[in-house]
């Protein structure tokens, strides 16, 4: 069993911080009950809820002209921080002290080992299996040591839930890298496992057990980067969603975080950046050398008219190119500006809003996150976009760990929106 979060850092943070919190939500809603936040059209009932607001998530915001915004700091100004701090920062809305960052760091080092039979198990599946079932499995066989459910069935108080709800987060984040780099390495037959080493960060932990080439220590520093980047946002996507639903069942958060990673591995959410190497790469192909701007114009219109969509562009939210497209497009200035997929990915930029915008019917057209991410990572090697999603998912599990920690505290209750039949809305919409 993990070690104890009673005397941690970021558990004493918590405890202090969680009554007052607790009082604002009640306040709020003993003096405002029955005002009105937000209202469903029609063609919100049709179209995914888009734009609804019905859900409390404090970690971030996503604003549609500035992009994601962690506790307040725009996710620009956060491109230099070690995803460490961003899990501190999501669950108290401060970056940590030096001594909290450490304290924290030990915490994750301490509950890192990851149980034997995950990689028994692992090795026993189907040698095609997609990286996310890989992933996704393992989670879910490490449910038996939720200490959450554990404390649950002894009868804990309401009021204690987010104490191990916090001690299953971190034990889950501590593990994730070294999980994760396993499936990369058994799945593509990249040799055994990588030993973690204690003395590094969890990024760079994870970059080294991936085992990637890294002379100059570039791969770590965009491991990092990526796991900043991917970290939350906000509560209404399909992963954090789908996590925070199924939590509000009290399901432990091993039972949350897969299910959430199980809609981020949809092609319109976290396999969108796997999509979007495929099309980069497609287009190398296809041209067999450098293309005119005008033949990627047409090949975008060609992708289109043949009923695609155009991977990495269009935001269910954001109306602006998204912050963290433009931190991996500097990053790649930096590190690896000639290199062709790069370039593509670069070239793209310049291209493709204009194509949507001339269609006329993405309501965004310009770049996000997955846009730019799979051709950083297929220069330092990392070839295999079927693994892409598992990185995002590393990365996401610090928000959606955080958002279970903060629901749990805050007594967030079941979710059960009301449906409606076709009859039932007709009805509705005769009486108006
Ligand atoms: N290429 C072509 N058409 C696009 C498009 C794109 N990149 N983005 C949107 N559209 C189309 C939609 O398919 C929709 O067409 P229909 O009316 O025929 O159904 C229309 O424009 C209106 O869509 P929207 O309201 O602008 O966008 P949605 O909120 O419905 O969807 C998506 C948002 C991200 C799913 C969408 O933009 C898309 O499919 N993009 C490409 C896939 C992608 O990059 N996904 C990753 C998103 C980031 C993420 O969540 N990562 O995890």
């Amino acid at each position: 069993m993990a070690s104890s979060t009673a005397n941690s850092m970021l558990a004493d943070r918590l405890r202090a911080s969680v009554p007052a919190a607790r009082e604002t939500l009640r306040a709020i809603d003993e003096a405002h009950r029955t005002k009105v936040v937000s209202q469903v059209t029609v063609d919100q009932l049709f179209g995914g809820l888009r734009g609804v607001k019905g859900l409390m998530c404090d970690t971030s915001a996503v604003d549609p002209d500035r992009g994601l915004v962690i506790r307040g700091r725009p996710i620009g100004d956060l491109v230099d921080a070690l995803p460490e701090e961003i899990l501190w920062l999501l669950l108290t809305g401060e970056m940590p002290s030096k001594e909290q960052l450490q304290d924290l760091q030990a915490q994750l080092t301490a509950r890192s080992e990851v149980p034997s039979y995950v990689w028994d198990v692992l090795a026993a599946m189907p040698k095609d299996s997609h990286p996310m079932v890989m992933l996704n499995a393992a989670i879910l066989l490490m449910e038996r040591e939720s200490v959450f459910r554990k404390r649950y069935d002894e009868g804990m108080k309401k009021g204690d839930y987010w104490e191990p709800a916090l001690e299953d987060a971190l034990t889950l984040i501590a593990r994730l890298p070294a999980v994760a780099a396993a499936v990369y390495r058994l799945r593509f037959g990249k040799g055994p496992r990588i030993a973690s080493d204690p003395t590094l960060d969890w990024g760079a932990n994870y970059a080294r057990m991936l085992g990637l080439p890294d002379p100059k220590g570039d791969f770590t520093r965009l491991t990092r980067l990526y796991l900043v980047l991917h970290s939350d946002h906000e509560g209404g996507n399909v992963s954090a969603f789908t996590a925070h639903t199924v939590a509000s069942a009290l399901s432990d958060v091993y039972y949350a975080l897969t299910a959430g990673l199980n809609g981020l591995a949809g092609p319109l959410h976290g396999l969108a950046n796997q999509e979007c190497l495929k099309f980069v790469l497609s287009l190398q192909e296809h041209f067999k050398g450098v293309p005119s701007d005008e033949n990627l114009r047409q090949f975008c219109w060609d992708t289109l008219k043949s009923g695609k969509v155009i991977p990495g562009y269009g935001h269910a939210v954001l109306r602006v190119t998204d912050p963290r497209f433009t931190a991996f497009l500097n990053f790649g200035a930096k590190v690896c500006p000639e290199d062709p997929v790069y370039r593509f990915v670069d070239r793209l930029f310049a291209i493709v809003p204009k194509v949507l915008v001339e269609q006329g019917k993405a309501k965004d057209p310009w770049p996000n996150v997955d846009a730019g991410s799979g051709a950083l990572l297929y220069h330092f090697g990392m070839k295999e976009f079927d693994y892409y999603t598992v990185l995002f998912s590393v990365s996401r599990a610090l928000g959606i760990c955080s958002q279970n920690v903060h629901d749990r505290a805050y007594g967030a209750p079941i979710v059960r929106p009301k449906s409606v039949t076709t009859q039932e809305l007709q009805k509705i919409l005769a009486a108006m």
